[in-house]
């Protein structure tokens, strides 16, 4: 475990930066020691249902450095089917966060992700299951987990994030997406098409999960509650 921890803080840190205090090894021991916990904070996040999907679980996001894993663990989504998930939110301090449903403007009964985006904030990380990451595979739904037929999903992958992401994790948060409100096992077009893509169902892109890292501004849900 220690041998590991330290292998991941030498990765985490940049080149210039290790070259920099190859120069001063003792201070860098130091430094590694009474920082390490800054370098490998976990958040746990309760994912809570949107537009009555049922489905709920948690996210576990540890960051370490600018490497981040994320783990998922969801039950109660619609079964068989692909859910675009994403990590959503600015890193430059605007304060996004998980809508209800008076977000549904229009009150038919759907909170659409054109309607959620205001408050959840546009895609920063498209969690698909291997490739690009960036918010151009948002939509790539052959890339994303597949719930099981129980309607159970589970994903965990490593992403190199940006700096400014690592700085504003705790701004961020998680949503998956995917309905099947009729339950007739696919993504029809019942509740119209999707404002992202008209090809796509809007039961495709509305949300059915959110959930926000709590404690915004201290540290206390990081590094300090994992032990
Ligand atoms: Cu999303």
């Amino acid at each position: 475990m220690t041998v590991k921890t330290s292998t991941r803080l030498a990765r985490a840190v940049s080149l210039p930066v290790a070259l920099t205090l190859a120069l001063t090894a003792p201070v860098f021991a130091h430094a590694a020691d009474s920082d390490s916990g800054r370098h490998d904070r976990t958040y746990r996040i309760a994912l809570e249902p949107l537009n009555d999907s049922g489905a709920r679980g948690t996210a576990t996001l540890t960051l370490d450095g600018r490497q981040l894993k994320v783990t998922i663990d969801v039950r109660g989504l619609a079964p068989g089917l692909p859910h675009a998930q994403h990590i959503h939110g600015s890193t430059d301090g605007h304060d996004h966060f998980c809508p209800d449903m008076s977000a549904d403007t229009n009150k038919d009964g759907v909170l659409t992700t054109a309607e959620g985006l205001p408050a959840y904030g546009d895609i920063n990380i498209s969690l698909t299951t291997k490739g690009d990451t960036t918010k151009a595979s948002g939509l790539a739904v052959d890339r994303m987990p597949v719930a099981d037929e129980n309607g159970a999903l589970s994903y965990s992958r490593t992403i190199a994030v940006s700096q400014a992401v690592a700085d504003h994790i705790e701004d961020l948060h998680v949503v998956q997406h995917g309905i099947d409100p009729n339950g007739n096992g696919r993504y029809d077009f019942g509740k119209g098409k999707s404002e992202l893509d008209p090809k796509l169902p809007q039961e495709a892109t509305a949300p059915a999960t959110c959930g926000m890292i709590k404690g915004t501004t201290a540290h206390s849900s990081g590094a300090a509650a994992e032990s």
